[in-house]
């Protein structure tokens, strides 16, 4: 049942489709699935039957696609809105199921300068709010001074930078350099993310740490924090 839904919920971002994915969310609502379980489990990745393992649908099959020539831009957009339109429909429940407590830190958080990708940045931030983060949410394609400056407006305890592009992930390394040049690098901790981001680029540009999900991103946080 929660199977068949995830696959349509995969299918309707093949199609690119966002009434359909709006509407499957509100099911998954309605039905008390745990909506980040929907997110990764139908919408980024979906199932192709019980227990089948290794096959690739939903947005990360329209990434493939595009990635070898089979889709094109407009397929890519339309899957891209068809997600974005789910995940807003479920992050209400989501911040519902977070339990308030008392607030953990601030985290400024952005998708670098020259990069739009929005969707897991904002994965992030909801997780982050949810789970008692203060989330100042810049948005996308954010110069590194507009992100310097908003850490130095709320006196941030943590930056968070997404990446999706191997052409925009050095935006992540200027950014952790001008906090450097500020004197700022000690006081505020730097986690980064996105696809492309692996371990050896967290060692390279000096980051306090990485998580490939949003869960990850939410345990990483409380450990730069001290809050683990
Ligand atoms: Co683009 N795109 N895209 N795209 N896109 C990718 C990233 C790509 C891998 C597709 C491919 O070729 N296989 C490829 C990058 C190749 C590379 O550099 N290695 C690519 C390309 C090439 C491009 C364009 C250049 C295409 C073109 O114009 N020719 C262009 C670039 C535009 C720009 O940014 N300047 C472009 C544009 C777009 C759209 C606008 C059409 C759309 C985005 C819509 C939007 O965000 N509003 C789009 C989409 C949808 C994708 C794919 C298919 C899906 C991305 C997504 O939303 N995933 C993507 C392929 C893929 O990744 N499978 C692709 C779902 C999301 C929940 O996951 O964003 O990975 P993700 O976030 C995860 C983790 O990464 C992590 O947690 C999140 C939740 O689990 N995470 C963090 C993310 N940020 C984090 C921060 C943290 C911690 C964890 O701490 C701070």
């Amino acid at each position: 049942m929660e199977n068949e839904l995830f696959q349509k919920m995969a299918q309707s971002v093949l199609d690119g489709d966002s009434d359909a994915a709006v509407s499957l969310a509100k099911q998954a609502i309605a039905g008390g699935i745990d909506p980040l379980k929907a997110i990764t489990k139908g919408y980024v990745t979906g199932v192709n039957k019980v227990g089948a393992k290794g096959y690739v649908t939903g947005v990360n099959k329209v990434g493939e696609s595009f990635a070898c020539g089979q889709a094109f831009l407009p397929e890519l957009v339309m899957a891209g809105e068809a997600m974005k339109a789910a995940v807003a429909t479920l992050e209400p429940e989501m911040k519902k199921r977070g339990v308030q407590r008392t607030m953990l830190g601030k985290v400024v958080l952005a998708t670098v300068e020259g990069d739009i990708h929005e969707i897991g940045k904002s994965l992030v931030g909801t997780m982050l709010s949810a789970s008692g983060f203060q989330v100042y949410d810049l948005g996308v394609d954010v110069p590194a001074a507009r992100i310097i400056a908003k850490v130095k407006e709320v006196d941030a305890n943590i930056v968070g930078l997404s990446a999706l592009l191997t052409t925009t992930m050095v935006k992540q390394k200027e950014v952790i350099d001008e906090l450097d040049k500020l004197g700022l690098r000690k006081k505020v901790k730097v986690m980064v993310g996105g696809a492309p981001v692996t371990r050896d680029w967290v060692q390279k540009i000096e980051a306090d740490g990485y998580s490939e999900d949003a869960i990850g991103a939410v345990g990483l946080a409380k450990q730069l924090v001290g809050a683990a």
